[in-house]
This record gives C-alpha cells, structure tokens and sequence, in this order.
C-alpha cells in the first residue's frame, strides 16, 4: 500500500471512530492514553471490504489453503476475505462446548493444511498465539498472520519466536503521524502516547536475547543457602515447575478462587489470596486450597499485610475464622511496628514451618516505605532469617543496604505486559523489566491474568516471560 492510501485508511478509521485518543481503563485496569476498536468496522461495509481486500494482499512467507479470524473483532474481516477471494475459512470456538462435539475448530481440513490467521490488533501477540495453538493442535500449519494494526508492542518478536511471521497494515507509530499530520491530536497527547509506547516497548519477546542489568545465583543455588525451610521450598518449587510466577487471585469468592487455582495451578510457583475478600468463605476452605496446591505443588500466601503489636497478631495469624495458620505456607507483615511484629508471627509460624515476607516497599504511588524505611526492613530480615524469607519488593536493584544474603528473594506486584498504572494509584511494569532491570525474582500478577479471557493461557504467557527474564540474568 502507498503512502497516500495508507493514510487515506488511517483517516476513515478515525472518522468511524475505531481509533480514539483520551484516558482508557482498559479490562486489566491499565489506563492507556489511545484506544483502537474495530469492531465498529461492521457498521461500515465498504471500509471493511477495503480492510479484507488489503490484508490479502499482504505477502504471506507461505502459500496458504485457509485462513482463520481470531475471535471476535477479525471473524467479519476474515469472512469478507473469505467469500471475497474464495478461500474457505476455519472458525476457532472461544469457548468449547462441554456438550456435543466439543470441536474447538469449526470446518473442513486436512492435517498439513496451511492457515493464515487474521487479526484486528497485536499487541503482545497472545491472542493469535490462543488462535494458533488449537489449529496447530489439528496438525495445521501455522507461519503467518496479518493483522490491521500493529501495536508494536512485542507482538512481532513474541510471534517469530512462535514461528509466525506478522504482517500488519499499519503500526501504532504510523497511525500516530497521520493523525497529527490532519490535526486530528494534539503534539501534546500524540507525545503521551508515544511516551506510553516506549515505556512498553520492551513488552513480551521471549526467544529474543536480552541485556539484563541484574546478574544473580541459580535459584537453585540459593535453596542451599536458605535458613527457612518454607524459603528452600519455595526456591526448589520455583526450578522444579520453571516458574517465579505468583498469581494474586483477587475474586470474589472462595469458588471462584479454588477454580482459579486449578485452571492455573500448573503455571505457578505461588498462588496470593486475600481471604477476607471471599463472600463465601468456609472453615474448609484452607483445606481444599492445600489440595489444589499439593496437586500442582505451588506454595500459599496469604497476603494478609500484619501490621500490629507482637501480641495482637499472633491472635490474628492463628484465630479468628479465617485461621490462616492452618493452610498458609506464607504471610506477609509491615514492619511499621518494630521488629515486636516479627516475633510474635515467628512464635506461631515457625514450629509450623512457615514462612514470612516483610513489606519492603510498596507499588502504589506515592507509598513512604522508600530510603530508610527499606533498610530497616533489611535489618530486620536479616536479625529473623530463621523466619523472613524475604520481600516485597518494588526495585531492590535500587537498593543501597542490599541484603547480605542472596537467601531472601525478591517478590514483586505491579506487573502486567503493559506497563502503566490502574485509576486508583496502582503503577505496573512488565515482567522483563521487574526481573532484569529492577532485580526481582517473582514476578506478582493480579489482574492481567485473572481478567484474561483465558486465564490459564494468559499465566502461561506470563510464567515463559517472567523465567526467560530470570535465565538470562543468571551468573
Ligand atoms: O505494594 C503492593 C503490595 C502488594 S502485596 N502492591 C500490591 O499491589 N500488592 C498486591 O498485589 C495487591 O494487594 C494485589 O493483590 C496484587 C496486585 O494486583 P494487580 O491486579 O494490580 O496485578
């Protein structure tokens, strides 16, 4: 496509308004500064037939006998194509019937078949991936996918490392010219965005070598040196499943939590609740989350955030209804009180092989526990290593009184693949930059997984990205 049609299109998208520029909360809770939608395409035939047509003649690396919209914004894209060249489609089910045929690839193929997916958007290229993986399942091959825009944020690196070429109509970076070319955004909000996309740039491109500014131990040389037991644990689960990824489960409810677990207890090191948010807890809810843990062998932590006198907590740690003594392997205190705090949890959890996390600093704008407040959660980890395993951490890179010991590990909330921050002062960044830049060992992901509209994937997503990021940090 020349120059002149290219922004020809780029104006009749923003006419229909499939591109938008403001203040978004997106489903993750990442507010973005640009927002495409195309599934308004629909109400706009002839754009949508001059969409198909130009994605069509895209140059794909292979032949192909089929192609396949990614649900639901492409499938009208890739049936206008379809019908429009007479290559016969291939439907990909969201969700497989549990009844019937339980397909979750509608229409006729031959295993070896080549597939070109179709696409609206890429931005870390998770759903072509989602698309990919059923098809190739059936034996079909896989090796382009074209897509209108591309968000450049790693989705091409994310893709060729899964063996898929993309090709795109337009990128995010040309979108923005055009626009301010017309008058259509200001310098000002077209530099929000273009600050929005370098901070995510570095978005999700396992298989790609990257420089990481943190070089570390083996978590499995640190188990050795772990003086709490749940500490080696959890090191030893970490190198066993090739996970540092701990998921917040932050539902409503305790059946929502213990299906969650199940869907992605494969993928995870550590599963963090929050048990007074659960409607429906019942006094056998410890009992059936240890199940699910012993089954997929992740550790539980309880993000309870103690943050009391000695005496106080150790009430709080073992009674009440929620008894989390009983079935968490991991807590987590503020050290706002002195080290008092720490005794009176190490009293309790101990004996039982527990282990505790200091709050060292916090994700949340504005947070004080920054400077000295982070050195004296140091010093009071390493005064109780018999019980600290060690942090949360936001940037212990940043540190200036390290810890001594490469014992404590590093877990870190705020992270999504797009960095960014939620309405309410939450500040995220990406897996990569957490691990290699900030130095942290676990990467800790609430919303980004449990909003996916396939969780399970999303975490798969997220444990490859977070424990390529540790590989190549390693010593
Ligand atoms: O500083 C912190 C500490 C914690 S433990 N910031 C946090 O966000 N957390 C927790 O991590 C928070 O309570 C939530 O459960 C999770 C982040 O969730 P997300 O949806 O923003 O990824």
């Amino acid at each position: 496509m020349d120059a002149a049609a290219l922004e020809a299109l780029i104006l009749d998208l923003h006419a229909i308004e499939a591109v938008k520029l403001g203040s978004f909360v997106l489903k993750s809770g990442i507010t973005s500064p640009i927002y495409l939608d195309l599934r308004t395409l629909v109400s706009h035939p002839r754009l949508l037939s001059a969409i198909a047509l130009l994605l069509h003649a895209l140059p794909a690396t292979h032949p192909y006998d089929l192609v396949c919209g990614v649900p639901y914004t492409a499938l009208p894209i890739a049936t206008v194509l379809s019908v429009d060249r007479s290559v016969p489609m291939l439907m990909r089910r969201k969700e497989v019937k549990a009844h019937g045929t339980a397909k979750s690839i509608e229409g006729s193929f031959h295993p070896g078949d080549t597939v070109l997916i179709i696409e609206d958007l890429v931005t870390s290229g998770t759903s072509v991936l989602e698309t990919a993986a059923p098809l190739r399942a059936e034996g079909l091959v896989v090796a382009d996918a074209v897509v209108v825009v591309d968000r450049e944020q790693g989705g091409r690196e994310n893709l060729a490392s899964n063996g898929i070429m993309l090709h795109s109509l337009m990128t995010l970076t040309e979108v923005l010219a055009v626009l301010l070319k017309h008058g259509k955004v200001s310098e000002e909000k077209a530099e929000e965005v273009r600050l929005f996309l370098n901070a995510n740039r570095k978005v999700a491109v396992p298989g790609v070598p990257v420089k990481p500014k943190v070089i570390r131990k083996s978590f499995e040389e640190r188990a050795r040196l772990a003086t709490n037991t749940m500490g080696r644990k959890l090191f030893e689960v970490m190198e066993a499943k090739q996970s540092n990824l701990c998921v917040a489960a932050d539902v409503g409810t305790a059946k929502e939590l213990l299906e969650l677990a199940e869907k992605i207890g494969p993928e995870i090191c550590m599963l963090k609740t929050h048990v007074d948010i659960l409607s429906d807890f019942t006094p056998d809810f410890g009992s059936k989350l240890r199940s699910i843990a012993e089954k997929h062998n992740f550790l539980i932590f309880e993000d309870r955030k103690f943050a009391d006198i000695g005496n106080t907590v150790t009430m709080q740690y073992e009674g009440g209804i929620f008894r989390i003594l009983d079935w968490a392997d991991i807590v987590n205190a503020h050290i706002v009180p002195g080290p008092g705090i720490i005794d009176g949890l190490k009293l309790k959890g101990l004996p039982k092989g527990r282990g505790l996390l200091l709050l060292a600093e916090m994700s949340s704008a504005g947070n004080l526990a920054h400077g000295d407040y982070t050195a004296a959660a140091v010093k009071i980890a390493e005064q109780h290593s018999d019980f600290v395993i060690g942090f949360i951490s936001v940037n212990p890179a940043s540190w200036s009184a390290a810890p001594s010991s490469p014992a404590f590990i590093h877990a870190t909330p705020g992270v999504q693949m797009v960095a960014g921050g939620d309405a309410l002062g939450q500040q995220y960044n990406t897996p990569y930059s957490v691990i290699n830049d900030r130095g942290s060992d676990i990467i800790i992901v609430g919303r980004g997984i449990i909003k996916a509209s396939d969780p399970a994937e999303t975490a798969r997503e997220y444990r490859i990205q977070g424990w390529q990021a540790y590989q190549s940090s390693l010593s």
